[in-house]
Protein backbone atom coordinates (compact mmCIF):
# COMPACT_ATOMS: atom_id res chain seq x y z
CA UNK A 1 0.00 0.00 0.00
CA UNK A 2 2.91 2.06 0.78
CA UNK A 3 4.50 1.61 -2.70
CA UNK A 4 1.08 2.35 -4.53
CA UNK A 5 0.73 6.37 -2.68
CA UNK A 6 4.56 6.66 -3.03
CA UNK A 7 4.07 6.27 -7.03
CA UNK A 8 1.05 8.16 -6.51
CA UNK A 9 3.07 11.13 -5.36
CA UNK A 10 5.84 10.62 -7.64
CA UNK A 11 2.98 11.03 -10.64
CA UNK A 12 0.77 13.98 -9.31
CA UNK A 13 4.49 15.64 -8.91
CA UNK A 14 5.49 15.03 -12.14
CA UNK A 15 1.89 16.44 -13.67
CA UNK A 16 2.39 19.27 -10.91
CA UNK A 17 6.06 20.39 -12.19
CA UNK A 18 4.96 19.97 -16.09
CA UNK A 19 2.35 23.16 -15.40
CA UNK A 20 4.79 25.44 -13.96
CA UNK A 21 7.35 26.08 -16.79
CA UNK A 22 7.16 29.64 -16.63
CA UNK A 23 6.16 29.55 -19.81
CA UNK A 24 3.53 32.09 -21.59
CA UNK A 25 -0.05 31.38 -20.89
CA UNK A 26 -0.14 30.65 -24.61
CA UNK A 27 2.70 29.37 -26.40
CA UNK A 28 3.36 31.59 -29.37
CA UNK A 29 2.18 30.20 -32.72
CA UNK A 30 5.93 30.41 -34.33
CA UNK A 31 9.26 32.45 -33.29
CA UNK A 32 8.01 35.59 -35.21
CA UNK A 33 5.30 36.66 -33.13
CA UNK A 34 5.85 40.07 -31.14
CA UNK A 35 5.17 39.79 -27.82
CA UNK A 36 3.43 42.74 -25.94
CA UNK A 37 3.03 42.51 -21.94
CA UNK A 38 0.37 44.51 -21.44
CA UNK A 39 -0.35 46.06 -17.71
CA UNK A 40 -3.53 47.40 -16.96
CA UNK A 41 -5.02 48.96 -14.22
CA UNK A 42 -7.93 47.31 -13.83
CA UNK A 43 -11.69 46.94 -14.81
CA UNK A 44 -13.08 50.49 -12.77
CA UNK A 45 -14.86 52.06 -14.74
CA UNK A 46 -16.78 52.15 -18.34
CA UNK A 47 -13.68 54.20 -19.42
CA UNK A 48 -11.36 51.97 -18.64
CA UNK A 49 -12.99 48.62 -20.14
CA UNK A 50 -13.45 50.65 -23.12
CA UNK A 51 -10.30 51.39 -22.95
CA UNK A 52 -8.79 47.94 -22.68
CA UNK A 53 -11.59 46.75 -25.97
CA UNK A 54 -9.55 49.51 -27.53
CA UNK A 55 -5.84 47.97 -26.80
CA UNK A 56 -7.20 44.13 -27.39
CA UNK A 57 -8.60 44.83 -30.72
CA UNK A 58 -5.89 46.33 -31.90
CA UNK A 59 -3.47 43.25 -31.83
CA UNK A 60 -6.63 40.75 -31.74
CA UNK A 61 -6.37 40.28 -35.35
CA UNK A 62 -2.38 40.41 -36.41
CA UNK A 63 -0.93 37.32 -36.23
CA UNK A 64 2.28 39.36 -35.99
CA UNK A 65 1.28 40.63 -32.19
CA UNK A 66 0.50 38.39 -29.47
CA UNK A 67 -0.89 41.27 -26.65
CA UNK A 68 -0.90 39.20 -23.20
CA UNK A 69 -2.62 41.70 -20.70
CA UNK A 70 -2.43 41.43 -16.81
CA UNK A 71 -5.70 43.58 -14.56
CA UNK A 72 -3.75 44.79 -11.54
CA UNK A 73 -7.54 45.37 -9.99
CA UNK A 74 -5.73 48.95 -9.07
CA UNK A 75 -2.59 47.73 -7.17
CA UNK A 76 0.45 48.70 -7.87
CA UNK A 77 2.01 45.93 -6.51
CA UNK A 78 0.21 43.74 -8.45
CA UNK A 79 1.36 45.62 -11.91
CA UNK A 80 5.20 45.06 -10.67
CA UNK A 81 4.13 41.26 -10.42
CA UNK A 82 2.57 41.46 -13.62
CA UNK A 83 5.79 43.13 -15.23
CA UNK A 84 8.64 41.02 -13.97
CA UNK A 85 6.81 37.97 -15.08
CA UNK A 86 6.58 39.83 -18.55
CA UNK A 87 10.83 40.21 -18.30
CA UNK A 88 11.30 36.69 -17.40
CA UNK A 89 8.99 35.91 -20.07
CA UNK A 90 11.40 37.90 -22.30
CA UNK A 91 8.53 39.65 -24.22
CA UNK A 92 9.45 42.12 -26.96
CA UNK A 93 7.52 44.98 -25.58
CA UNK A 94 5.85 46.12 -22.37
CA UNK A 95 2.99 48.49 -22.40
CA UNK A 96 2.31 50.30 -18.40
CA UNK A 97 -1.24 52.24 -17.79
CA UNK A 98 0.27 53.13 -14.67
CA UNK A 99 -2.60 53.19 -10.88
CA UNK A 100 -0.39 55.89 -10.02
CA UNK A 101 2.50 58.27 -10.51
CA UNK A 102 4.92 57.63 -7.79
CA UNK A 103 7.36 54.89 -7.27
CA UNK A 104 8.24 53.31 -10.46
CA UNK A 105 11.77 54.40 -10.97
CA UNK A 106 12.81 50.72 -9.93
CA UNK A 107 10.89 48.52 -12.19
CA UNK A 108 11.69 50.69 -14.87
CA UNK A 109 15.37 50.40 -14.61
CA UNK A 110 14.29 46.49 -14.04
CA UNK A 111 12.84 46.90 -17.88
CA UNK A 112 15.46 48.98 -18.91
CA UNK A 113 17.79 46.43 -17.68
CA UNK A 114 16.56 43.36 -19.96
CA UNK A 115 16.34 45.73 -22.71
CA UNK A 116 12.74 46.02 -23.38
CA UNK A 117 10.92 49.13 -24.83
CA UNK A 118 8.35 50.49 -22.68
CA UNK A 119 5.29 52.64 -23.15
CA UNK A 120 3.29 54.39 -20.89
CA UNK A 121 -0.43 54.84 -21.34
CA UNK A 122 -3.12 56.84 -20.22
CA UNK A 123 -1.73 58.03 -16.83
CA UNK A 124 2.17 58.99 -16.48
CA UNK A 125 4.88 58.39 -14.30
CA UNK A 126 6.81 60.44 -12.18
CA UNK A 127 10.18 59.51 -12.63
CA UNK A 128 13.20 62.00 -13.61
CA UNK A 129 15.07 59.89 -16.27
CA UNK A 130 12.40 60.15 -19.43
CA UNK A 131 14.91 57.49 -21.00
CA UNK A 132 13.12 54.76 -18.81
CA UNK A 133 10.26 54.68 -21.32
CA UNK A 134 9.70 55.26 -24.63
CA UNK A 135 7.19 57.66 -24.77
CA UNK A 136 3.54 58.51 -22.57
CA UNK A 137 0.44 58.66 -24.76
CA UNK A 138 -2.82 59.99 -22.91
CA UNK A 139 -4.52 63.02 -22.35
CA UNK A 140 -3.69 66.12 -20.89
CA UNK A 141 -5.61 66.17 -17.57
CA UNK A 142 -4.84 69.61 -16.63
CA UNK A 143 -6.82 70.80 -20.00
CA UNK A 144 -9.76 68.73 -19.46
CA UNK A 145 -9.71 70.55 -15.72
CA UNK A 146 -9.44 73.81 -16.98
CA UNK A 147 -12.30 73.13 -19.27
CA UNK A 148 -14.68 72.53 -17.01
CA UNK A 149 -12.85 75.19 -14.83
CA UNK A 150 -14.13 77.73 -18.03
CA UNK A 151 -17.10 76.07 -18.06
CA UNK A 152 -18.06 76.75 -14.84
CA UNK A 153 -17.10 80.21 -14.54
CA UNK A 154 -19.98 81.13 -17.23
CA UNK A 155 -22.87 79.52 -15.07
CA UNK A 156 -21.47 81.53 -11.68
CA UNK A 157 -22.44 85.22 -11.62
CA UNK A 158 -18.71 86.91 -9.98
CA UNK A 159 -21.70 88.20 -7.24
CA UNK A 160 -22.64 84.70 -6.53
CA UNK A 161 -21.93 82.32 -3.98
CA UNK A 162 -21.09 78.73 -5.50
CA UNK A 163 -20.54 75.68 -2.76
CA UNK A 164 -18.67 73.05 -4.69
CA UNK A 165 -18.70 69.71 -3.89
CA UNK A 166 -15.20 67.61 -5.29
CA UNK A 167 -15.73 63.78 -5.76
CA UNK A 168 -11.65 62.51 -6.30
CA UNK A 169 -10.73 59.12 -8.13
CA UNK A 170 -7.88 57.67 -7.31
CA UNK A 171 -5.57 59.56 -4.76
CA UNK A 172 -2.00 59.75 -6.71
CA UNK A 173 -3.61 58.90 -10.34
CA UNK A 174 -2.61 61.29 -13.36
CA UNK A 175 -6.26 62.25 -13.55
CA UNK A 176 -7.01 62.88 -10.12
CA UNK A 177 -4.01 64.99 -9.87
CA UNK A 178 -4.37 67.44 -12.55
CA UNK A 179 -7.90 67.00 -12.68
CA UNK A 180 -8.16 68.36 -9.06
CA UNK A 181 -5.33 71.20 -9.61
CA UNK A 182 -7.39 72.95 -11.85
CA UNK A 183 -10.33 73.01 -9.33
CA UNK A 184 -8.10 74.40 -6.44
CA UNK A 185 -6.18 76.47 -9.07
CA UNK A 186 -9.60 78.33 -9.85
CA UNK A 187 -10.92 78.50 -6.33
CA UNK A 188 -8.04 80.39 -5.39
CA UNK A 189 -8.95 82.83 -8.21
CA UNK A 190 -12.70 83.39 -7.46
CA UNK A 191 -13.38 84.81 -3.52
CA UNK A 192 -16.44 83.43 -4.44
CA UNK A 193 -16.14 80.08 -4.67
CA UNK A 194 -15.66 77.43 -1.80
CA UNK A 195 -14.62 73.78 -1.91
CA UNK A 196 -16.98 72.41 0.82
CA UNK A 197 -16.24 69.18 1.01
CA UNK A 198 -13.26 66.38 -0.94
CA UNK A 199 -14.63 62.92 -1.36
CA UNK A 200 -12.56 59.62 -2.12
CA UNK A 201 -14.63 58.13 -4.75
CA UNK A 202 -11.65 55.89 -6.44
CA UNK A 203 -13.31 55.81 -9.84
CA UNK A 204 -15.87 53.57 -9.01
CA UNK A 205 -19.70 53.96 -8.77
CA UNK A 206 -20.10 52.15 -5.37
CA UNK A 207 -17.68 53.88 -3.09
CA UNK A 208 -18.71 57.29 -4.44
CA UNK A 209 -22.18 55.98 -3.57
CA UNK A 210 -21.30 55.19 -0.33
CA UNK A 211 -19.35 58.21 0.25
CA UNK A 212 -21.92 60.58 -1.09
CA UNK A 213 -24.37 58.55 1.14
CA UNK A 214 -22.59 59.63 4.46
CA UNK A 215 -21.56 62.99 2.99
CA UNK A 216 -25.49 63.96 2.45
CA UNK A 217 -26.68 62.94 6.11
CA UNK A 218 -25.32 65.97 7.37
CA UNK A 219 -24.27 68.29 4.28
CA UNK A 220 -27.10 69.27 1.55
CA UNK A 221 -26.41 72.60 0.85
CA UNK A 222 -24.22 71.70 -2.43
CA UNK A 223 -24.32 74.08 -5.22
CA UNK A 224 -21.97 72.12 -7.93
CA UNK A 225 -20.45 68.62 -7.81
CA UNK A 226 -16.81 68.45 -9.32
CA UNK A 227 -16.61 64.57 -10.19
CA UNK A 228 -13.55 63.22 -11.62
CA UNK A 229 -14.89 60.42 -13.59
CA UNK A 230 -18.22 59.45 -14.85
CA UNK A 231 -19.28 56.01 -12.89
CA UNK A 232 -18.43 57.93 -10.00
CA UNK A 233 -21.09 60.78 -11.36
CA UNK A 234 -23.50 57.75 -11.55
CA UNK A 235 -23.01 56.58 -8.19
CA UNK A 236 -23.36 60.46 -6.20
CA UNK A 237 -26.50 60.57 -8.79
CA UNK A 238 -27.94 57.84 -6.96
CA UNK A 239 -26.96 59.11 -3.54
CA UNK A 240 -28.64 62.59 -4.41
CA UNK A 241 -31.58 60.82 -5.64
CA UNK A 242 -32.04 59.24 -2.81
CA UNK A 243 -31.58 62.35 -0.27
CA UNK A 244 -34.42 63.98 -2.65
CA UNK A 245 -31.99 66.80 -3.95
CA UNK A 246 -32.50 67.93 -7.87
CA UNK A 247 -29.48 68.01 -9.98
CA UNK A 248 -28.95 68.88 -13.67
CA UNK A 249 -30.50 71.45 -15.67
CA UNK A 250 -32.83 73.68 -13.79
CA UNK A 251 -31.56 71.85 -10.72
CA UNK A 252 -30.01 72.59 -7.33
CA UNK A 253 -26.49 70.65 -8.17
CA UNK A 254 -25.02 71.73 -10.88
CA UNK A 255 -22.84 68.49 -12.32
CA UNK A 256 -19.91 68.49 -14.11
CA UNK A 257 -18.28 64.79 -15.13
CA UNK A 258 -14.88 63.31 -16.75
CA UNK A 259 -14.67 60.53 -19.67
CA UNK A 260 -18.12 61.75 -21.55
CA UNK A 261 -18.82 57.76 -21.60
CA UNK A 262 -22.07 57.32 -24.07
CA UNK A 263 -24.38 57.09 -20.39
CA UNK A 264 -23.55 59.90 -19.19
CA UNK A 265 -23.58 61.43 -22.70
CA UNK A 266 -26.97 60.42 -22.18
CA UNK A 267 -27.79 61.66 -19.16
CA UNK A 268 -26.07 64.98 -20.79
CA UNK A 269 -28.17 65.66 -23.13
CA UNK A 270 -31.52 64.62 -21.11
CA UNK A 271 -30.52 67.42 -18.88
CA UNK A 272 -29.54 65.39 -15.45
CA UNK A 273 -25.84 66.30 -16.44
CA UNK A 274 -24.56 69.78 -17.09
CA UNK A 275 -21.29 69.22 -18.53
CA UNK A 276 -19.31 66.57 -19.68
CA UNK A 277 -15.55 66.41 -20.64
CA UNK A 278 -14.08 64.17 -22.94
CA UNK A 279 -11.46 61.64 -21.56
CA UNK A 280 -10.51 59.38 -24.77
CA UNK A 281 -9.89 55.79 -23.52
CA UNK A 282 -9.39 54.69 -27.54
CA UNK A 283 -5.88 54.66 -27.61
CA UNK A 284 -5.21 51.03 -29.15
CA UNK A 285 -4.84 52.13 -32.77
CA UNK A 286 -2.70 54.90 -31.65
CA UNK A 287 -0.34 52.95 -29.91
CA UNK A 288 0.32 50.26 -32.13
CA UNK A 289 1.38 52.53 -34.52
CA UNK A 290 3.90 54.20 -31.88
CA UNK A 291 4.84 50.61 -31.89
CA UNK A 292 5.00 50.09 -35.19
CA UNK A 293 7.09 52.95 -35.64
CA UNK A 294 9.45 51.89 -33.20
CA UNK A 295 10.20 48.71 -34.97
CA UNK A 296 10.96 50.59 -38.00
CA UNK A 297 13.43 52.26 -36.51
CA UNK A 298 11.46 55.64 -36.52
CA UNK A 299 11.63 58.69 -34.30
CA UNK A 300 8.63 58.65 -31.76
CA UNK A 301 8.29 61.75 -29.77
CA UNK A 302 8.53 61.28 -25.67
CA UNK A 303 4.64 62.80 -24.87
CA UNK A 304 1.42 62.28 -27.17
CA UNK A 305 -1.61 63.86 -26.51
CA UNK A 306 -5.07 62.99 -27.61
CA UNK A 307 -7.54 65.40 -28.32
CA UNK A 308 -10.49 65.94 -26.52
CA UNK A 309 -13.90 68.25 -26.09
CA UNK A 310 -16.32 68.69 -23.27
CA UNK A 311 -20.33 68.61 -23.91
CA UNK A 312 -23.32 70.00 -22.57
CA UNK A 313 -26.78 69.76 -23.12
CA UNK A 314 -26.63 72.82 -25.78
CA UNK A 315 -24.01 71.38 -27.87
CA UNK A 316 -24.90 67.55 -28.21
CA UNK A 317 -27.91 65.56 -30.35
CA UNK A 318 -29.40 61.89 -29.95
CA UNK A 319 -27.62 61.31 -32.92
CA UNK A 320 -24.18 62.20 -31.49
CA UNK A 321 -24.98 60.16 -28.40
CA UNK A 322 -25.83 57.72 -30.61
CA UNK A 323 -22.72 57.41 -32.29
CA UNK A 324 -20.14 57.19 -29.50
CA UNK A 325 -18.35 54.35 -29.90
CA UNK A 326 -17.78 53.77 -25.47
C1 LIG B 1 -8.22 58.83 -17.49
C2 LIG B 1 -8.21 57.52 -16.75
C3 LIG B 1 -9.20 57.56 -15.64
C4 LIG B 1 -10.63 57.79 -16.12
C5 LIG B 1 -11.37 56.95 -15.15
O1 LIG B 1 -7.32 58.78 -18.54
O2 LIG B 1 -6.94 57.27 -16.20
O3 LIG B 1 -9.17 56.31 -14.98
O4 LIG B 1 -11.02 59.13 -16.09
C6 LIG B 1 -10.47 55.73 -15.06
O5 LIG B 1 -12.67 56.58 -15.56
O6 LIG B 1 -10.78 54.95 -13.97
Amino acid sequence: MRRFFSILLCISMIICMAGCTGTRATEPANNNVYVIGFSQVGSESDWRVANTKSMTAAFADDPDYELVMENARQEQENQFTAIRRFILEGVDFIIIAPTVEEGWETILAEIKEANIPVIIMDRSVAVEDESLFLTNIGSDFLHQGNLAVKWLEGEIPADKQAKILHLQGTIGATAQIMRTKALEDAVTQHSNWEITGQLYGDFTEAKAYEVMTEYLKTNKDIDVLYSENDNMTFGAMRALNEAGISYGNGGQVKIITFDATKEALQYCHDGKINLCVECNPLFGPRVKELIEKYRNGEEIPKHVYVDESAYTTQNITQDFVDSRAY
